[in-house]
This record gives structure tokens, sequence and C-alpha cells, in this order.
């Protein structure tokens, strides 16, 4: 209990200092980034998305048992044992937040655990005596009892309030995103209505901000209080630029569909997802920066500490990158990166997509390997192309007769060039493409099927504009993405 009352106090803590510090957080971050990529990817395959609410509720449980090791050793080891949990959680939590907010969590929660502790103590045992071995055992005292529950409603007080100051940022937060409006799009796009097929189960051609996939190695989304906050374009440049957001959001927007994906998507995943982005072309930014010879890394930094790094060639190379403030026509949402983030087509978001934007940073590729590429991912984040069948799902009864076979394709900066589906070891049947919405967007498709009774399996990959077929070698995620052809097994009676 000592030691919950202790993580609680850290936590009501630093949800009232600036940078909103945890020390669960924190040391859920080094968990990650010591555990294995190998190990850590098979895990987020078990549990998906929740996996940072288990690892904190995981750390949690942690705590509490290393407390119970603590409590029951002699008044002496107590001390040293507490202050040693204390500085563990320091070295953890260290580079999270600063210096000097991470020591005071840390402190506070090790000096409430170690109060905490002398309230539960049981009391002295008379030197000479032989210490009775059901120490702690015996019938509850009243004091302990009162320390008990006290400290449980102290913990459970502290961590809901913990909780509750964390969300009132997030409504303080959106009530300020509420206020703003985008600005007119220099170039807005419209999408074909014959875009979006209007198929049960098959994904819109535009998803919802609040269906888009979200990942990242934030437990909670920053909230960014915009009058602090400012994006700084420095590292090999002629002209380190600063724009706050009300200079960022002055400059002329242009307007795209840009597909985004996960690189730990799965064949056949849902890590994937388009929106239609309004922001800064980057381009216009670097050119008024003026990027150095030397710089062959763009490295976007969040103000949380987050990097991803691609090279500058593909920032320039005539790609429609952007340095988003909108996403399908709403304020850039918090958990997609609010005020700005990265997008840029044909890579992977770990290497480009950088979200609550702080820094641009030209560098070199020898110079800084951002966060996924020292936790052992490929460096190279091109997107490769994929294809999966939305409709029908696998396991659903189906009856036979005519049916609608729907799915969806990409290769941003490639585009799609055709879609085929072979049902059974029957011939590649070409699918009927959607309208297009540029060649960084994904195309839907469909293919009307006969259906039979019996099983079926369904397969799909996709062609290139140039006529090249999707690979058709297999293989997992890590250090790149996944590979191969989507299948779906169907029982049709
Ligand atoms: N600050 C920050 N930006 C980030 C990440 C992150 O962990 N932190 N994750 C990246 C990854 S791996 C992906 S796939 C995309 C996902 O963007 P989304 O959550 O808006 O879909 O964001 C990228 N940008
Ligand atoms: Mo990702």
């Amino acid at each position: 209990m000592a030691a919950a009352a202790g993580l609680a106090a850290a936590e009501l803590l630093g949800s009232l200092l600036p940078h909103r510090p945890s020390l669960v957080l924190g040391i859920a971050d080094r968990v990650i980034a010591i555990t294995p990529a190998t190990v850590r990817e098979a895990l987020i395959g078990v549990v998906g998305t929740q996996d940072k609410l288990l690892l904190a509720i995981g750390i949690v449980v942690a705590v509490v048992s290393l407390g119970a090791g603590v409590g029951a050793r002699s008044a002496r080891g107590r001390l040293a044992s507490v202050w040693a949990l204390g500085l563990i959680a320091f070295a953890c939590a260290l580079g999270s937040a600063p210096v000097w907010e991470i020591t005071a969590l840390a402190a506070g929660a090790a000096t409430v655990s170690y109060v905490a502790l002398g309230r539960l103590a049981p009391a002295p045992v008379p030197v000479r005596q032989p210490e009775p071995i059901s120490e702690g055992l015996g019938p509850i005292s009243r004091r302990t009892f009162f320390s008990v529950t006290g400290l449980t409603t102290f913990a459970v007080l502290a961590g809901s309030g913990a909780v509750i100051i964390r969300r009132g940022a997030v409504t303080a937060v959106n009530q300020v995103r509420a206020t703003l409006k985008l600005a007119s799009s220099t170039r807005p796009v419209t999408i074909d209505a014959a875009a979006d097929p209007h198929i049960a189960g098959l994904a819109p051609a535009i998803t919802p901000n609040r269906s888009f996939y979200r990942i990242d190695t934030a437990l909670e989304p920053p909230t960014v209080d915009i009058n602090n906050w400012s994006l700084r374009i420095e590292g090999l440049v002629d002209h380190p630029l600063t724009f706050t957001y009300e200079q960022l959001s002055a400059l002329p927007q242009v307007s795209a569909v840009v597909t985004l994906a996960c690189v730990s998507n799965t064949v056949g995943g849902d890590l994937v997802s388009n929106a239609i982005w309004q922001g800064v072309p980057l381009r216009a930014l670097l050119d008024q920066a003026g990027v150095q010879a030397g710089a062959d890394q763009l490295v976007g930094e969040s103000v949380d500490g987050f990097t991803a790094g691609f090279p500058v060639a593909l920032a320039l190379d005539g790609r429609e990158a952007l340095v988003a403030v909108g996403m399908n026509g709403e304020v850039l949402p918090i958990a997609h990166g609010f005020p700005a983030r990265l997008v840029v087509p044909g890579l992977y978001g770990y290497v480009s997509a950088t979200k609550w934007l702080r820094r641009i940073r030209l560098t070199t590729m020898a110079a800084e390997s951002p966060f996924w590429i020292q936790q052992g991912w490929s460096p190279d984040g091109r997107v490769a192309a994929a294809a999966r069948i939305d409709v029908p799902r696998a396991g659903v009864a189906l009856k036979s007769g005519p049916t609608v076979v729907a799915g969806r394709a990409w290769h941003q900066h490639t585009g799609v060039g055709g879609v085929e589906v072979q049902i059974d070891t029957g011939p590649w049947q070409p699918a009927t493409l959607a309208a297009g919405m540029g060649t960084d967007a994904w195309r839907l498709w469909t293919l009307s099927w006969n259906a039979t009774p019996g099983q079926h399996r369904l397969t799909v990959r996709m062609i290139d504009p140039s006529g090249a077929v999707q690979s058709g070698n297999t293989f997992g995620v890590f250090p790149g993405p996944s590979s191969g052809w989507h299948q779906v097994h169907l029982n049709v009676s």
C-alpha cells in the first residue's frame, strides 16, 4: 500500500507539473526501449493496440509487488530499499521529461512510500527478544487497519485525481481547437463520388477522423498549448526558422489525399487509413530555410521526444509532403498530432509522420538514428504495394449466389494500376477499380462473384501502374513491412 501511495502521489504531482511527466509512463518507455524488437512485435501482435495500457497496469502491479518485498524486510533494509527503488524509477524515467521534474517525481514517490511504510510497520520488536516468525502477520492492529484504509483511499484519490487533471488538459486543448479555424486551402481537393462504392463492410474512401488508426509511443497524447508551442527548422540549414502556430497557419496551405500506413500492419491488417490532409508544403519551408548540401536526412521531433527521419531527397522530389494542421476539414485532432504533424506520401509513419511536431532537423543519416531505427527497424521506410479484402469477412456465414467481393489496395506515391482476385485455384480475375483519388491514396475495388456452396479461398493482389505484380513472398513484420497476398477463407451454404 505504501508503494501504491507513493506512485499515486508521483502521478498526481506529475499531472500538475509543466510537462505532465509520469513515472509510470517514463518507466513504460524504458521497458519498451529495452525489450528486443522481435519480442515486442510478437507481444503487440497478441495484445494489439491496448499494449501500452496493459504495460502501464503491469508496471503498477510490479511496483506494488516490489513494495510488498520491501515491506517484508527489516527496518534498516527498508529505508535503503525504498530509496533504491526511487533511484531505479528515476533512472528509467530519465529522458521522458526534464531532469528536475523526474527527480521531483522519484523523490516524491520514495518519500511518500517511506513515510507510509512507517505507518504500516508493526511496532518495533524489543532488541534482545528473538524475532517472531509471524512478524506483521499477526492479528491486525487498529493502527494497521486505519493506515491501510487511509493509504488505500489516498492511493485511489491521488490516482483518480491525476487522471482527472490529465483529462482536463485534453478538454482544455479541445476547447482551444474549437476556436481555431482552418485557413482556406489554396489547392482544395474534391473527391469523385465514384471513388466510394458504398458497400456494407467496405472501408469508406475517406476514413473519418474518429476511426482513423492510431499508433504512437504515447500512452496519452501530448496536450499542446499553442501559446507555448513553436515549430523550429534547424540543423544543416542556411537560415534556422521558428514559427508560432499563428505564423505557420498564415502561410499558404494546400490539401492532399494521402493514405497513411503503419509498418507494423500485417497482411490484411487494419493499421492503414486515408484522409484529406491540409497544411503547409514541407518543400516551401525547406526552401525558405535553405537546406545545405551536406544534409541527407530530415528528422521530425515531437514535443515528447519521439523522432522519425527519412532521406531529404524524398522531401524535395516533388511528392506532396506536408506539415499538416488539418485533417478531413477539421483542425488536426489531438490524437493525430495537434497542433502540427508531418505527412509524407509513400513512407510508413515510423520514418516520417511525426505527430505533435516541434522540430524539423536537417542532419545526416550517419549523425542521427531516429526512434524506431534505434529499436532495430529498417531505415528504409518506403511503403510496399498492398491489397486487402474487406468483404466478405472470414468466418461470416455466407449464402450461395451473387456476392460482392470488395476491398482496398494501396501503393502510395506509385499508385494502383489494377487489382486481381483469385477464387480458390481459379484464374486471376481483374477487379473493378473505384475512381482514383491520386497516386498517394488507396483505391477501393469490387468484384462480382457467384458464390457456390462449399469452402472457398479468396486471394487478392495488386498490380502497379507499370504492370508489376505485388510480391507474393510471405513474411511478417520487422525489421520492415509484412509481405504477402491477403487471403480470406469462406464457408458458403
Ligand atoms: N510523436 C509521434 N509521432 C508518431 C508516432 C509516435 O509514436 N510519436 N508514431 C508514428 C507511427 S509508427 C505511425 S504509423 C503514425 C501513425 O499516425 P496516426 O496515429 O495519426 O495514424 O504516426 C507516426 N508519428
Ligand atoms: Mo507505425
